[in-house]
């Protein structure tokens, strides 16, 4: 798995209706659809899926249940798989490209892509409105459009006959990129517009970018695999906008807020003032910001930039400050421009939320999967309200390229909820007297050998669950809620457990006694009685649960859950090869070597044994693709070369689906390979072991006699 796409390992809590990339289903059409029908339906099933699209990405309503959201899907990929001829880029099966781009083309912006003057405090904001009614020559009270500014990416979406045809970067604001291949895959963007009443040519201006939630897990996997973590979800934004290939953008949590139009035309009767025109965009099927209002006058646009800077922090994304618009078109075109900027509109941002102060000293913290992660001691400073002491260094390689050492002054950024980062070092406030911060060749914690693995940024300590401080963690983890939910086993309770030698490994918690526990600080017999009756009813668990419990690297909830779905008994899993685990969605190169090496550890399988021996148990079945009645049932598949109608992850699903056991190399068990083009070795060895080898069109047709 590469750098880039490892985020798809756990897709983040964003909301999602349930996979675009769904395969057939049992529902879909197995009788060819007359081709005039299947035209008709193809229309109607497209549109049914836009407006649920918008009721859920847009509108944050969804009217239908996952499922038949899913359903509906399937069935319009099905029709086009039988009637490739009526497949259009705009169909919502159409989002993810399949072929990587060789580079970005320019594109010419039309109109200029503007930026904003900035407002740092009351009197500049003050002195804009001052301006404004100085040269409208009026001393009526302004009316101001006022919508937060979100920290992303300007995005030109260009919209013709109601089709989205090209999306670009605002670039320098005259020349940008073509991003559109990406833009596509940003589900709260239609491919295209609702209503019949949108101008023949639409440019909608706007900020790509991602959400706190997606921003955080992003980062936090990114440091668990020893990768640098976005700096800012300004970066993350443009990071993910900047790949050439688009399924790799399609896994980033990326959202649109629209602000204004570009270029209009066509025979249309647009509204007289800037609010009227988001609400036209919102209702052709564009997200606009939900806190956007219009105010009157200079006090109240006041009092709204302080209502807003109240409740940032609790909003889904990260806001710098908000952009005060004149509201009134006329007056706008009156007020005209500067340089690249409009004299009718200003950004007033948020004070800072950086600071100065001193690093006093570094700590090395040891995380659940033994990670060493530097956190850096500081001078308390004051950061947007909150007192800052600690800020985590990420690692060494981090530290390296921050060139700082104990002592220096240092920049603190604190945004939202995200932990405080060291942004830079004050190179002109270094002192004579510095300390070069070193990575311990022993672990802090249990004093094991600290290991670094090449090509990985995040050192380790080698004493697994020797160490206490791993202990601690890993059994935080198998008692958390998503895994096997031991309630009222805290935090704290835990630490006391591991510190009290009670607890090495987790089977150990099984067999605590309740005198062992009424003996720690502060634990009362009833509170005692409680948590080994919790303890006792999480024995009986599901087998997703049970994976991750484990706490294998990189493997959360989503993987865990496919795992059981895919094998449906724990030793199928544990048996399992990395190719055959390659095949399964979600499970990129390194998530299957962590897995193989966990269950290749005797260790681990001791532990296993164990906790089995001590009553932990789940429900073991045929996973669903599986059962016996299915068509494929006991055939043996490979697919291999790239299919044009669908990815390879479909195609597995689809024969999954149908009961067939799709494999990662072909061998005298295979049953058939499907080849698509540019098959290699596979095709090969398949031809050498008189395989059934179906290319695209053959499987199709395959596909649909079932
Ligand atoms: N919310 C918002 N952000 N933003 C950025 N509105 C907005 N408008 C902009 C920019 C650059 O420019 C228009 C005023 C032209």
């Amino acid at each position: 798995m590469s750098q880039q796409d490892f985020f798809s390992q756990e897709s983040s809590s964003t909301k999602e209706p349930a996979s675009s990339e769904a395969s057939s289903s049992s529902n879909s059409p197995s009788i060819s659809v007359p081709v005039k029908e299947a035209s008709s339906q193809i229309d109607d099933l497209r549109h049914t899926i836009n407006l649920h699209n918008h009721r859920y990405y847009v509108l944050d309503e969804p009217s239908i249940p996952d499922a038949e959201y899913d359903r509906l899907l399937r069935e319009l990929q099905t029709l086009e798989q039988q009637y490739p001829e009526f497949i259009t880029p705009d169909s919502p099966t159409q989002r993810v490209g399949g072929t990587p781009l060789p580079g970005f083309t320019e594109v010419q912006h039309e109109r200029p892509m503007l930026s904003l003057d900035n407002a740092m405090n009351a009197e500049e904001f003050k002195a804009f409105e001052l301006r404004l009614r100085d040269r409208l020559k009026d001393d009526q009270t302004i009316e101001f459009a006022c919508e937060p500014k979100l920290d992303g990416l300007a995005i030109s979406l260009l919209y013709e006959q109601g089709k989205l045809v090209r999306a670009a970067t605002r670039g320098d604001g005259v020349t940008g990129e073509d991003v559109t291949q990406n833009v596509r895959t940003i589900k709260n963007i239609p491919l295209a517009l609702q209503g019949n009443d949108y101008p023949s040519r639409l440019e909608v201006r706007g900020e790509v970018y991602m959400p706190k939630a997606g921003f955080e897990a992003y980062n936090e996997r990114a440091l668990a695999e020893g990768i640098k973590p976005f700096a800012n979800p300004r970066n993350a934004a443009a990071g993910s906008l900047r790949q050439l290939d688009s399924r790799i953008t399609a896994k980033r949590p990326l959202e649109f807020c629209a602000y204004s139009m570009g270029v209009v035309s066509g025979d249309v009767e647009l509204p007289d003032t800037h609010f009227g025109l988001l609400e036209k965009i919102q209702y052709w099927g564009l997200r606009i910001n939900e806190e956007t209002r219009v105010v009157k006058g200079l006090d109240a646009a006041q009092d709204f930039f302080i209502k807003l800077g109240a409740k940032r922090h609790s909003l889904a994304y990260e806001i710098d400050g908000i952009v005060f618009k004149v509201n009134s078109l006329a007056l706008q075109e009156t007020l005209g421009f500067v340089a690249r900027a409009p004299r009718w509109a200003i950004a007033y941002k948020f004070p800072a939320v950086e600071e100065l102060t001193q690093l006093l000293g570094v700590d090395f913290q040891v995380g659940r999967t033994g990670a060493i992660t530097p956190v850096a001691r500081l001078k308390p400073v004051h950061v947007a309200g909150v007192t800052v002491s600690n800020a985590t260094l990420h690692n060494m390689d981090e530290i390296a390229r921050l060139d700082v050492r104990i002592g220096d002054t240092v920049i603190i950024r604190r945004a939202g909820d995200v932990i405080p980062q060291v942004v830079s070092v004050v190179l002109d406030r270094r002192p004579s007297e510095t300390i070069k911060i070193t990575l311990p060749e022993s672990c802090p914690v249990c004093n094991s050998h600290i290991e670094r693995v090449e090509g990985e940024a995040v050192a380790r300590c080698a004493g697994g669950l020797v160490c206490s401080a791993q202990r601690k963690e890993a059994i935080k983890h198998f008692a958390s809620r998503k895994a096997l939910d031991v309630e009222g086993l805290g935090d704290k309770l835990i630490e006391q457990l591991v510190e009290a030698d009670l607890i090495h490994s987790f089977d150990d918690l099984f067999h605590l006694q309740l005198d062992e526990l009424i003996a720690l600080e502060r634990m009362a017999e009833k509170s005692a009685q409680n948590v080994l009756k919790a303890i006792e009813k999480s024995k009986n668990t599901t087998l997703a649960r049970f994976i991750y419990a484990l706490g294998i690297r990189e493997v959360g909830t989503v993987t865990a859950n496919n795992l059981a779905n895919h094998y449906g008994f724990l030793d199928r899993v544990m048996q399992a090869t990395k190719d055959e685990l390659l095949e399964i969605s979600d499970i990129g190169d390194i998530v299957a070597s962590h897995i193989v090496n966990f269950f290749a550890e005797e260790h681990n399988r001791s532990v296993i044994e164990q906790l089995r021996k001590a009553g932990v148990h789940w429900v073991e079945s045929e996973p669903d693709n599986a059962k016996e009645d299915a068509p494929l049932h006991g055939q043996v598949a490979v697919i291999t070369g790239t299919l044009s109608q669908m990815n390879r992850e479909e195609a597995k699903a689809k024969l999954e689906l149908l009961g067939a056991k799709v494999t990662g190399s072909v061998s005298a068990k295979t049953d058939f390979l499907v080849a698509g083009e540019k098959a290699g070795s596979k095709l090969t060895k398949a031809q050498q072991l008189d395989i059934k080898v179906y290319d695209e069109a053959a499987f199709l047709a395959f596909l649909a006699s079932y």
